[in-house]
């Protein structure tokens, strides 16, 4: 059993929740804790009746970065053997939808986690930033490279260097958050959207996904190649026959993951 996530697989029909649940630290993320994610997210990825998952904290905070009491007297040569990269790589690679539902803080490596899922649903009193610098270090999960591709050099150069937090509405400015609602329905309003991808076909959402990201990891030509292969593939499933064969019959397509 984890100790400092909650896991629900079936949050609502094909879809999961996994909380983090160390409300007194404000979800700071030890490394027991990221490996629960990791280990839950493994889990739910092969659990064919899974087809989205929602992450979430709770409402004073999605998490506030790693934890800096359990870092604090590390070595260099400590953090490259403990090697979390490992962990928040096997995290990356989740190949369903990541829909983070985020209410209070998300900094540091919190915010980090939350931009290695597909989408962001925030609340009004949601509070994203990159405090490293405040602690005599720089973002380590993926900040720098994340947060610039999503709100552009400038004002990634603003949250990293000067640690300063940055609001809902903001974040949803600058292309951060998909959808800001109030503090009551930031999880409703998550699982909302992860019951619509999960009613879709599963191989397309996933094959789909994975096409997106190419976007940020491959030159432009490369990915439509990528994107390509993914299309013609679609082809090959009984969901691509269903999908188009119910909307020639004017009725709703019945996904079966095949
Ligand atoms: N770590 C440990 N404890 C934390 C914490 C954190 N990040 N954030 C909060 N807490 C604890 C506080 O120490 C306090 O504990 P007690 O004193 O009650 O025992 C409790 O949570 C409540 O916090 P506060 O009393 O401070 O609450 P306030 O409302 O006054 O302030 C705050 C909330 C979020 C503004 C403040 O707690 C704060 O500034 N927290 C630190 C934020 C921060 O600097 N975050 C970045 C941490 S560095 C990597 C992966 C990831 C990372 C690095 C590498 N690899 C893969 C290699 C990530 C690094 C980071 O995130």
């Amino acid at each position: 059993m984890p100790e400092f996530i909650l896991v629900n697989s079936q949050v609502a029909p094909f879809v999961a929740h996994v909380q983090l649940n160390r409300p007194k630290e404000l979800n700071a993320l030890n490394l027991e804790l990221m490996l629960e994610i990791k280990e839950a997210l493994l889990s739910l990825d092969a659990d064919p009746n899974v087809r989205a998952i929602v992450i979430s904290g709770n409402e004073r905070a999605f998490a506030a970065g790693a934890d800096i009491k359990q870092m604090a007297g590390r070595t260099a040569i400590d953090m490259l053997i403990i090697d979390q990269f490992t962990t928040w790589d096997s995290i990356r690679k989740t190949k369903k939808p990541l829909i983070a539902a985020v209410s209070g803080f998300a900094l540091g490596g919190g915010c980090e986690l939350a931009m290695i899922c597909d989408m962001i649903i925030a609340s009004e009193t949601a509070q994203f930033g990159q405090p490293e610098i405040n602690i005599g270090v720089m973002p380590g999960a993926g900040g720098t490279q994340r947060l610039t591709r999503i709100i552009g050099k400038n004002k990634a150069m603003e949250l990293v260097l000067t640690g300063k937090f940055i609001s809902a509405e903001e974040a949803k400015a600058y292309g951060l958050v998909n959808k800001i609602v109030p503090v009551e329905f930031f999880l409703s309003e998550a699982i909302a959207l992860a019951s619509d991808i999960a009613s879709k076909s599963p191989i397309a959402v996933q094959m789909a996904k994975e096409s997106v990201l190419k976007a940020y990891e491959m030159p432009l030509q490369e990915a439509l190649f990528f994107e390509r292969k993914n299309f013609y593939m679609l082809f090959a499933t009984e969901d691509q026959k269903e999908g188009m064969a119910a909307f020639v019959e004017k009725r709703k397509a019945e996904f079966k993951g095949k």
